[in-house]
């Protein structure tokens, strides 16, 4: 068996990480270590970012971009020094990062305001066969809105995407949406080699980072991307805040998606003018505090490194593959590609004929979280022929221990389902 130092008795900056999320010092009310193996999910915050929300609330709580009070004026400075953050986390500059609730508002923003006015009866929009439903949903709402057509780019039996048919799937295509790292298995788009090919078909593409901006380093500038859609609470921000990175031309040319206030310019009874991006897609009240702690989350993210976190859950995926290997011969499949490289700590898998609720029932008793469903991607479920499965999800603060944790609970599992 591999032996790494994936665990924090050796190495001491995993130590440090995990003394960082108060909650994993928590017990659960069985009295168990908690074991979070659903970061896919959620991710669990640090005490900085918690922080950042009791400083926001307790010392400078105000409204933005209107009081010239100190508390005001401060409040504005973080807010729009978090969307410096966000800019530098992704290599963006500021006035391409449009605060959302969500990916998922994110990608809604997209259809409704781009896809709504470039799209016509007739031409394609091209997707994939991994998309989660929240890339998947709104493109289905635009193509009846508009007359579009949907196409697939396919996934093979590992759910690696298959590219053979790419020039034929991009001809009289307009959009291009693709997530960077598939939910339910793991899978690492092949975005250098779609992206360009996308661009030189007349495509905009929208990039679903949900699962790609928390796990690897994102250059929204080397990558091309015109569009990339991410969620604060993946990446140990809270919940209710999100981005929209999009090119600064192709915002300037999109009409607004909410209206009210703080998006305008100059209002009259009869009509209106609107701010510059990203402004002008940020209508009412933002959600300030929330924010403010997203770049704070950032902060963590770059201070203990991107490169760090991906090797680390390079490891601990190539661990995990070690030990429920174990199980195979129980009746356990893994899903998906079997290669920590070209995966981002997603592992789902069945065993043998235990119902994967029944399975994530009894690792809740030994105080590990894993989620089992569809994972919000029912027609790959379907085209797989899985009517679900279990999948644990790693990031900074697992450890190897927490593998073993996984085993320990699947053998007992084992024994209660006598298999
Ligand atoms: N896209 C992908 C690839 C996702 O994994 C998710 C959430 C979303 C979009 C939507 O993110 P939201 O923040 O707007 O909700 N995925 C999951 C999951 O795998 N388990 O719970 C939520």
């Amino acid at each position: 068996m591999t032996q790494t130092l994936r665990t924090p008795a050796l190495d001491p900056k995993l130590a440090r990480i995990i003394a960082d999320f108060p909650i994993l010092a928590r017990p659960t009310s069985r009295g168990k270590r908690l074991v979070y193996l659903d970061s896919a999910a959620t991710s669990q915050k640090p005490r900085a970012v918690i922080q950042a929300l009791v400083d926001y609330y307790e010392q400078y709580n105000a409204n933005i971009h209107r009081g010239v009070y100190e508390i005001a004026e401060r409040a504005t400075a973080e807010f729009e020094a978090a969307r410096g953050k966000l800019a530098r986390f992704i290599n963006a500059d500021m006035h391409e990062i449009i605060w959302v609730r969500n990916a998922t508002e994110a990608i809604n923003l997209v259809a409704y305001t781009w896809g709504s006015t470039n799209l016509r009866a007739g031409d394609a929009i091209l997707l994939t066969e991994l998309e989660h439903h929240s890339d998947l949903v709104p493109w289905q709402a635009l193509a009846q809105r508009t007359g579009a057509q949907l196409r697939f780019i396919p996934a093979d039996e590992r759910g690696v995407l298959v590219l053979d048919d790419l020039d034929a799937l991009l001809d009289g295509c307009k959009l291009v949406a693709i997530g960077h790292v598939s939910n339910t298995l793991g899978t690492i788009a092949p975005l250098d080699a779609v992206i360009p090919r996308a661009h030189a078909a007349g495509a905009v593409v929208v990039v679903d980072g949900a699962q790609g901006a928390p796990h690897l380093r994102v250059d929204v500038k080397a990558l091309d991307a015109d569009f990339y859609a991410f969620s604060g609470h993946k990446m140990l921000g809270p919940t209710g805040i999100g981005v929209l990175y999009g090119k600064r031309a192709l915002l300037q040319a999109m009409p607004p998606f909410d209206y009210g206030g703080d998006m305008i310019h100059r209002v009259e009874y009869r009509d209106a003018t609107f701010a510059e991006p990203p402004w002008k897609f940020e209508a009412g009240t933002s959600n300030i505090a929330d924010a403010i702690a997203f770049g704070v989350a950032t902060d963590y993210l770059e201070n203990v490194g991107m490169d760090w976190i991906r090797e680390h859950e390079r490891a601990l995926t190539a661990y995990a593959f070690e030990r429920l290997s174990e199980f195979e011969p129980r009746g356990l499949a893994i899903y998906g590609p079997r290669d920590p490289a070209a995966t981002s700590g997603v592992i789902s898998f069945n065993f043998a004929d235990v119902h994967p609720h029944d399975l994530a029932s009894i690792l809740d008793t030994e105080g590990v979280c894993i989620r089992a469903g569809h994972h919000c991607t029912m027609p790959l479920m379907n085209k797989m022929g899985w009517s679900a499965t279990a999948r644990a999800s790693f990031y900074l603060y697992n450890s190897e221990a927490d593998v073993d944790a996984l085993a320990a609970g699947l053998e007992k599992a084992s024994k209660v389902f006598k298999v």
